[in-house]
């Protein structure tokens, strides 16, 4: 018998990974999103509809570490035409502001419109009589409609991850219609920026003709009008976790002996980035190497550290990005380096936590110069990570993150000049100013952390549930 929740959370990837241990099948990825919703599945007997990851794999849901878990299968098609086709190379290329083109194709959009169903269906087959149904993210943005055609009795919402881009650059896709009325079937529409609430409200208009006003949106219905809300809620980290890790004398000592390893450096400049075009490597590389030509900055002194995660690896962009950085990289060591001294540690692995942790707390610069990030978390990891009072963050300005990390020196990744004075600036900064502004910006992830962005959308929701109730 089908287990009925009042809570249900529905995203295109389970929070579990498959291991290779028998005895132990699956482990918590790591992630915010889990640790914010633990406390409200809890309550709330909650359920989590997703793809465990694995194509051509049907499993029976199942309960794992007190959450009960609803695997939708997708099959090595599906993986290709919905997820690597419409979701990776349509969607997030157009949402990202056309950094790279956008692909269209049909056969992805009929992909995106069948596995959108499934999950739709899994989700009401599992959701109790009035229960509340939280969707999210760019995969899945027919769901909420889809959902309310099955079950007008759930409160919908869904929270878009990455940017929602100008309607300029919307209008292009060929299905924008069918892709606003999929997210007008939620209650609250949730966006990282004020900005991003504003591109949907004005698409809205446009092309639906719908009457929009301070993020209240008139839903015509057969029976009336709805109102649908779609406002900025900035997502953030579990910064007691970043806390806790960076206090640890374990992690401390890590992060030290990561400095001697690097042969204690004036300064140790880092960037974290899922291997990805929308993060500006190339721009941050581009910068770093010129001003090692310049003179402004010796080997002897300073060192660059990249982690670039590989991401998406059998998508064609991502190939030739690969080999775009990783060319990058080679010219600038080949260029700087000399014995014992490398301009460059790049790194393309994933890192367990901790380890993350004490290289945020080695590095004395963090480089974060997204060309356009929904809001960049890596940002608010190394804020809170900073319990030392230390270290300095240049920030893109095409980053949620920037709307509210406003003590971080702002940049303009594509202005190469902009940025390589950005980088002395972060080097050289007074240690005194430098405490200052870290001081602020702690202040801000310690305020809105994870738990208090999912209070807020959570408490909009209920506050539609109980109106209509
Ligand atoms: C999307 C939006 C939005 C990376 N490498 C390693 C590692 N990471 C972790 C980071 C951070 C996460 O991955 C990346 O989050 P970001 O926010 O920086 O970027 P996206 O992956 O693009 O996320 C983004 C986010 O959704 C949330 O709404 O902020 O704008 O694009 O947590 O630490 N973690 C570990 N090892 C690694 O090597 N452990």
């Amino acid at each position: 018998m089908t287990v009925l929740s009042d809570f249900v959370v529905v995203s295109n990837r389970l929070p579990v990974d498959r291991t290779d241990d028998e005895n132990e099948p699956w482990r918590r990825s790591p992630g915010g999103l889990v640790a914010a919703l633990d406390p409200v599945m809890r309550s709330n007997s909650g359920a989590w509809v997703g793809w465990p990851g694995q194509p051509d794999v049907a499993l029976e849901p199942f309960e794992f570490d007190g959450l009960r878990l609803v695997p939708v299968e997708l099959s090595s098609d599906d993986v290709q035409l919905y997820y690597e086709g419409f979701s990776n190379d349509t969607i997030w290329p157009l949402y990202h502001d056309v950094i790279a083109t956008p692909t269209y194709h049909r056969t992805w959009w009929d992909a995106y419109v069948k596995v959108n169903e499934r999950f739709a269906a899994a989700a009401s087959e599992h959701a109790a009589e009035g229960a509340t149904v939280w969707v999210h993210d760019y995969q899945l943005q027919l769901v909420p409609k889809m959902l309310r055609e099955l079950r007008p009795d759930l409160t919908i919402g869904y929270f878009h991850h990455i940017p929602f881009p100008a309607y300029g650059i919307y209008a292009q896709l060929p299905w924008r219609k069918q892709v606003l009325e999929g997210l007008l079937g939620a209650d609250v529409i949730g966006f990282q920026r004020v900005a991003d609430a504003g591109n949907f409200a004005r698409a809205v208009r446009r092309q639906l003709g719908y009457d929009t006003k301070a993020g209240s949106i008139a839903v015509p219905t057969e029976d009336g009008v709805r109102t649908a809300i779609a406002r900025a809620y900035p997502i953030s980290i579990d910064a007691s976790v970043y806390d806790d890790l960076a206090r640890r004398p374990e992690i401390r000592a890590r992060a030290a002996e990561i400095r001697e390893s690097l042969g204690n450096p004036k300064a140790i400049l880092l960037g974290v980035d899922r291997l990805d075009y929308t993060k500006g490597i190339g721009h941050r590389l581009k910068a770093y190497g010129e001003l090692l030509n310049d003179g402004r900055l010796s080997v002897h002194d300073v060192i660059l550290v990249q982690v670039a995660s590989p991401s998406r690896e059998r998508v064609q962009t991502y190939m030739e990005l690969r080999d775009e950085i990783e060319l990058a990289v080679g010219r600038i060591n080949g260029d700087s380096d000399e014995l014992g001294f490398s301009a460059i540690q790049y790194l393309h692995h994933s890192y367990p936590r901790e380890e993350m942790v004490a290289l945020y707390l080695a590095a004395d610069v963090m480089l974060v110069t997204a060309l356009r990030d929904g809001m960049n978390l890596v940002a608010k990891e190394y804020v809170a990570s900073r319990v030392d009072g230390g270290g300095a963050l240049v920030l893109s300005e095409f980053t949620g993150a920037a709307d509210e990390l406003t003590q971080a020196i702002k940049v303009n990744p594509h202005d190469i000049a902009g940025l390589k004075d950005a980088i002395m600036q972060a080097i050289e900064m007074p240690e005194k100013e430098g405490n200052r502004r870290m001081r602020a910006l702690r202040r801000r992830v310690r305020e809105n952390d994870v738990a208090r962005w999912s209070q807020r959308f959570l408490t909009d929701l209920d506050a539609i549930r109980r109106a209509r109730a």
